[in-house]
């Protein structure tokens, strides 16, 4: 393999996701030395790990793909809320389009960057020994890079198939027959469990907290509707970089839900429901996330909806408990398909970890604090270090002699969401503090990662060869976010939203809400000569 060590690169990007090769891509174009080093065997980035049975994108069509012609003109999906293999296949499509493997070196986790301050460059280690050395640092790791597994009694001790759902065999595993334990109902828990009781022979599901699944109403797709539908795609990809929402063709009414009539409230609720997707969550009325009573409203249709189609109350209580477990829609919702009709069957058990929690993992399977349950495979869908994981889990060491991790440990400063301070010429892309899981890959993949690429240009431009934030700029940015986030009902909640998902991390809203807001600012920052930012 090519050392490239003596050859230094303009760009280094970490992550071949949506993020990481929209920006290869562009770079590349302007006539940008760059490369993108990741730890997967092919392109994809979450799509790549997260390969168990059901795995699927929650952004329905087109909204979670690349706005370039030459890609979209002739691909087409087949449902519109794609399945992780269509994903895949949609990847190696935008591969053949823009020639983007040559520059990727697959296989290679990223273990080490050291800020080398004598030339202003960055040096970049994997695992395999290998060192690059490029001017500027891109990291695009995704908020979902690093997987979260609890520090459950015994865990090692089960003597049967234990996976992570990010961490599902790449060449699949079959639950049919099985005795399958799930533990965790968030998006992921959902769609395995979804698979699972299907084909189990006896299937457990381990359930903290519930969670509050939006219908998907997924629809088959044929090419003909696509080919009518392709002829609006400028104009809404359009709309996409201006409205800079993942979530541009679904727009709430802009009154309280408190401030229409009971039938009016349930008209409208009721067309979101029918619609699907996330028009429940973001297309009913605009102070669902704001207003306490107006979230309770939300909570209270969803609950009706969803309890009549469980046929056991008992069951019922503890999946759509009769008080919300947390305002609507401040944990992120999930799609379903047929996740609550699947409690209905025979083969399928649920156990109410607050009323019995796992007490240890043994050799055969789980034991509550009332009873063993055995198991041939156990399934942890238990989420992720989301946001700040995938970066520290990197030991990245800037000029300050701390590293990202210990800079971070009591809490996140960045500005904008793409710089630290004490970490010059490193730009992170869909990291924390910017809107990230409030839109989605492919749109910030090309919204904010557009905003690095002119910022780029715009070094390159005044034969700059450093850029770096201050810690007061990136005080500033963590004080703004956290009002933003005070302005909603977002803090209530102990989801990875806010880090409150992972025991001792700091509590702080770690995605930005409110896109359009969140891309005038850099708008801003970049007319104002980059503001918050210093150069050499
Ligand atoms: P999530 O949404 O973080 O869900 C993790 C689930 O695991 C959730 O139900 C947790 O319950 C549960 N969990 C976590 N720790 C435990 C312990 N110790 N005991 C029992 N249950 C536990 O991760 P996903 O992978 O489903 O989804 C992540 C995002 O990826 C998703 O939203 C999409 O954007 C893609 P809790 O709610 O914390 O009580």
């Amino acid at each position: 393999m090519n050392n490239l060590t003596d050859k230094v690169l303009d760009a280094l990007i970490i992550g071949a996701g949506f993020n990481g090769i929209y920006q290869l891509h562009r770079l590349r174009e302007l006539g940008f030395r760059v490369r993108i080093l990741d730890a997967a065997a092919d392109l994809g980035g979450v799509w790549y790990w997260n390969c168990y049975p059901g795995a699927r994108v929650d952004s329905h069509v087109p909204n979670y793909e690349f706005s370039i012609e030459a890609v979209w003109q002739d691909w087409n999906w087949t449902e519109k809320f794609p399945g992780w293999d269509e994903l895949r296949r949609y990847f190696t499509h935008v591969d053949e389009k823009l020639g983007l493997s040559p520059d990727i070196e697959f296989n290679s986790r990223v273990t080490r960057a050291e800020f080398d301050q004598s030339r202003n460059e960055w040096l970049v280690g994997c695992d395999d020994g290998r060192i690059f050395r490029t001017r500027f640092l891109i990291p695009c790791t995704g908020f979902a890079a690093k997987s979260y597994t609890p520090d459950f009694k015994g865990l090692d001790s089960f003597s049967g198939p234990c996976y992570h759902t990010a961490h599902w065999p790449q060449q699949g595993y079959d639950m049919t027959g099985q005795r399958v334990g799930v533990i965790g109902t968030g998006a992921s828990g959902v769609q395995v469990i979804q698979e699972a009781a299907n084909i189990a022979a006896e299937l457990t599901v381990f359930q903290r907290t519930p969670i509050l699944a939006l219908a998907m109403q997924q629809q088959q797709l044929d090419v003909a509707t696509q080919t009518v539908l392709k002829q609006d795609y400028p104009e809404n990809f359009r709309k996409r970089r201006t409205a800079g929402s993942s979530f541009f063709d679904i727009e709430a009414d802009k009154r309280s839900a408190l401030a229409v009539t009971e039938e009016e409230r349930e008209a409208i609720f009721e067309a979101a429901w029918q619609k699907g997707g996330f028009h429940f969550w973001a297309g009913t009325f605009s102070d669902i996330l704001t207003n306490a009573d107006s979230n309770q409203l939300a909570y209270a249709f969803w609950r009706e909806k969803t309890r009549m189609r469980i046929t056991n109350p008992a069951t019922a209580d503890i999946l759509a408990p009769r008080l919300a477990p947390h305002p609507f829609g401040t944990k992120r919702p999930s799609l379903e398909q047929w996740y609550y009709e699947v409690f209905n069957q025979d083969n399928v058990s649920l156990i109410d970890l607050r009323q019995d929690p796992i007490v240890q993992i043994t050799e055969h399977g789980i034991h509550t604090g009332s009873t063993q349950i055995d198991l041939d495979l156990l399934v942890l869908a238990t989420g992720f270090d989301a946001g700040t994981g995938g970066l520290t889990q990197i030991d990245i060491q800037g000029t300050t002699g701390k590293s990202l991790k210990e800079t971070w440990a009591d809490g996140v400063d960045t500005h904008l969401g793409i710089a630290v301070p004490g970490f010059p010429n490193m730009l992170m892309l869909y990291g924390p503090q910017s809107p990230t899981a409030f839109c989605n890959g492919p749109t910030c993949a090309e919204i904010q990662g557009e905003w690095v690429v002119e910022c780029l240009q715009y070094l390159r431009r005044r034969q700059l060869q450093r850029i770096e934030t201050t810690e007061d700029q990136a005080r500033h940015w963590t004080r703004h976010v956290q009002e933003v986030a005070d302005g909603t009902l977002l803090p209530l909640a102990d989801s990875w939203y806010m880090g409150a998902n992972i025991p001792g991390k700091h509590r702080q809203l770690l995605n930005y809400p409110g896109v359009q807001s969140y891309m005038e600012q850099c708008r801003l920052c970049a007319l104002n000569d980059y503001e918050g930012f210093r150069f050499a």
